[in-house]
């Protein structure tokens, strides 16, 4: 008989392991305070010790060869523990704020990921034409954010930044990750997952991670359980794809482990060279069955080749029209079980869709009329439909903060020949403002945000200029959990603006395009320094804003940022270009 094997595969002996805090250094870093923004502060040290770890167990109950069966929580009785400064590592106390249910009651979290789904992609924003009634139903319910961005404009950046609370940029090592990348998110880095862990939530991750795994770049072995995982990253159970639908491995990981992996046709991934015979849309172009515009021409996994090479693997391989599906019933899965153990939880669910290859299941394909980017927008809604059924059917759903958002914005030809372009006719995926995906200008990190709490929190349409990255500080604050010192630290608490009782906007926020260029929008100004990188991205006809001049625009009369007013105010520009040098200097929490 197998023994029992934990989250990890690893055996029984772990669990005392994990039982124990993560050791807590103390902090000897610089007071954060908001006064004083004119002296720069210190950058987030990235190397800091997070405050604690592990305090629900999730475990395993079958055997080795049916490691992936549901997961049963073990021991939630440390969350108490766990909430207010182990070691007395925090810089500033947080109290429950008082609309905050008894931590009995606390209400759960599922937020909704969507992947390049641009701000008039969906009815409830835009003037779409493909139908959204569950997206639309939830719009209807909920207060919906008309001036939400995502910190960047392209996923792995944006997804760092509202998973950590710190500016992707102030690294130089968070743009679009392969699928064999590093852990992005280095595992001593406070994580928004960790925080709803140390509020007493169970945590989920399921879909998209495209944050990488594992110790070294291009050093995983996938025939073993990966470190880090998310689930050194705050999430007690993870079921992710490692990276992107059009990037190797094409596999689901499974809390660290590749899931349905054959021992005797072990996964080998690389991002160099290719393994011999394995065949590529390169060379083997009769063997797939969607064309090509740009790049992945690698190696081919269900007729349709991608970015990177992969080798063996053939039962673990995903079948691109199924993953809604698996996202589906991992998440469903995932609430299930928390009900049973009467736990609240934060589930972050990342679909894959409407990202490339766009590869709609069959219920949903040729159902659109504008291709399989219209179709995918289809299987898009029936994702969020399904989640919502899920909440009413368990009972959950007025005690359920649902989030909706885009981890960026829309682009329609992304490297793939279906038909986007073609088929577009008079729908406008980025809305009435310019760029999208990859871009500094707007459509490129505006994106759609709604919040439903029924019966707490009313429909509305708030205005207010906010920014994902505010999500861990907004509920760190609202549920009491202290922060550690230098940890998110452009994060700030907006938990009033998001439960509507607060129309106050962000003063300034910086947001972040493909190749690293800033803006800085602070009152009806954006202002864009001037950066290096071509203005035009030929591929996916977008413009990317990237200008070797300065740009400025008045966003409140001209939104579509057509008019360059930099040598009209040029003290505006020399005052916004030394708030983005003060904010770059340091940090601003
Ligand atoms: C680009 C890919 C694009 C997409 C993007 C990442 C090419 C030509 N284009 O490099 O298809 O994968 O990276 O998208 O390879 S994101 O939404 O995950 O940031
Ligand atoms: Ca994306």
């Amino acid at each position: 008989m197998p023994e029992t094997l934990n989250h990890v595969g690893a055996p029984k002996w772990y669990l005392s392991v994990l039982c124990e805090f993560m050791s807590c250094v103390p902090s000897n870093g610089p007071q954060a305070t908001w006064a004083g923004l004119t002296t720069p502060r210190q950058p987030t040290s990235p190397g800091r010790s997070r405050k604690s770890r592990k305090f629900l167990i999730f475990t395993q109950t079958s055997s080795a060869k049916h490691m992936h069966t549901p997961w049963k929580i073990l021991s939630a009785s440390l969350a108490g523990a766990s909430v207010a400064g182990a070691a007395g590592l925090t810089s500033c106390t947080n109290t429950p704020h008082s609309s905050l249910p008894s931590s009995k009651d606390r209400p759960n979290i599922l937020l909704i990921l969507s992947d390049d789904v641009g701000y008039g992609d969906i009815y409830c924003y835009g003037s779409s034409m493909v139908p959204t009634p569950h997206l639309d139903s939830l719009a209807s319910e909920s207060l919906r954010f008309l001036n939400m961005h995502a910190s960047a404009s392209t996923s792995t950046p944006s997804r760092y930044s509202l998973l950590t609370g710190c500016y992707a940029w102030r690294r130089n090592d968070t743009g679009i990750a392969r699928g064999d990348a590093a852990s992005i998110i280095h595992d001593s880095q406070y994580t928004l997952a960790d925080m709803f862990r140390d509020a007493g939530y169970a945590t989920g991750a399921v879909g998209k991670w495209h944050l990488g795994l594992g110790t070294e770049t291009g050093g995983q072995d996938w025939n073993a359980p990966i470190h880090p995982n998310p689930f050194d990253l705050g999430f007690d159970y993870s079921y992710i794809m490692a990276a992107t639908a059009d990037r190797t491995p094409c596999v689901w990981v499974e809390n660290g482990l590749v899931r349905d992996l054959d021992p005797e046709d072990p996964l080998y991934v690389s991002y160099v060279k290719n393994f011999p015979g394995e065949p590529t849309g390169k060379d083997n172009p009769e063997m797939l069955r969607m064309g090509l515009t740009e790049g992945h021409d690698q190696t081919i996994v269900n007729g349709i080749s991608r970015i990177g090479y992969m080798k063996g693997a053939h039962k673990a391989r995903w079948r691109d029209e199924d993953l809604p599906d698996s996202i589906v019933r991992h998440s469903v899965s995932f609430m299930e079980n928390c009900v049973a153990e009467g736990k609240p939880f934060f589930l972050y669910m990342a679909t894959n869709d409407i990202h490339v290859p766009r590869v709609p299941n069959a219920r949903f394909a040729g159902k659109s009329g504008l291709g399989p980017r219209g179709d995918v927008i289809l299987s898009l809604d029936w994702t969020v439909g399904e989640a919502l059924n899920a909440l009413k059917r368990l009972g959950i759903e007025d005690n359920t903060i649902v989030i909706f958002t885009s981890d960026n914005g829309p682009v329609i030809d992304d490297g793939y020949a279906d038909q986007a372009v073609e088929l577009l006719g008079d729908h406008r995926p980025s809305g009435i403002y310019r760029g999208g995906k990859y871009s500094i200008y707007d459509a490129g990190t505006r994106v759609p945000f709604m919040l439903r709490w029924p019966s707490k929190v009313k429909p509305a349409e708030p205005e207010t200029l906010m920014c994902q990255i505010d999500m861990l500080s907004s509920f760190a604050s609202w549920l009491g959990v202290d922060i550690p010192e230098g940890a998110a630290s452009d994060s700030e608490d907006m938990m009033s603006q998001l439960l509507g009782k607060n129309e106050q906007g962000r003063e300034e926020l910086v947001l972040q395009n493909r190749e690293s260029n800033l803006a800085i929008i602070s009152g009806d100004w954006k202002y864009i320094p001037s950066g290096k990188g071509p203005a035009w991205n030929k591929g996916t006809a977008t413009d990317l804003g990237n200008r070797p001049y300065d740009q400025l625009f008045n966003i409140s009369t001209d939104p579509r940022e057509e008019h360059n007013v930099a040598e009209k105010f040029p003290d505006i520009c020399n005052k916004l270009r030394e708030r983005v040098d003060v904010i770059s200097a340091g940090r601003v929490r």
